[in-house]
């Protein structure tokens, strides 16, 4: 019981101190820069995380390199017409092919891809970046 009082003191100070100082959020997805796996989109917390599905750091709204061989292009794309209009449930490849997570590949995918087509990273992101995570498409 002391130790949960003081765990919640200690939060509770820490929830203070944060709001006296504002952490940067540059996408204002409510995920403060710092911890954003995804800095320049907004990829909101669901479930109490933002979603990875290939785990290397990059959050899956940023991060067109299905490939994992760090550049986001024409393999990729390819992948990406592979999936499209697919539900991303249907195989793990079209799972991350389906960057903002709503179970389809479809515009708002295609848009997200856009944005990182030509990009020589995925991301940027607060995580360091893993390009040696499988992604179920390389
Ligand atoms: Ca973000
Ligand atoms: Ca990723
Ligand atoms: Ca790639
Ligand atoms: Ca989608």
């Amino acid at each position: 019981m002391v130790r949960t009082a003081i765990v919640t003191a200690i939060f509770l100070l820490f929830s203070v101190h944060s709001h006296a100082q504002p952490v940067g959020d540059t996408d204002g997805d409510g995920v403060s820069d710092e911890f954003d796996n995804c800095t320049n989109v907004s990829n909101p917390l669901r479930n109490g995380e933002q979603s990875d599905r290939d785990f290397d750091g990059a959050g899956d709204a940023c991060d067109g390199d299905f490939t994992q061989d760090g550049v986001t292009g024409g393999e990729d794309y390819a992948l990406f017409r592979s999936c499209w209009l697919q539900q991303s449930s249907q195989s793990q490849c079209c799972e991350v092919a389906d960057m903002n997570n709503d179970d389809m590949v479809s515009l708002v995918d295609l848009q997200l891809f856009m944005l990182q087509f030509g990009a020589a990273s995925p991301g940027p992101s607060a995580l360091p970046i893993d390009l040696n995570k499988p992604s179920g498409c390389d």
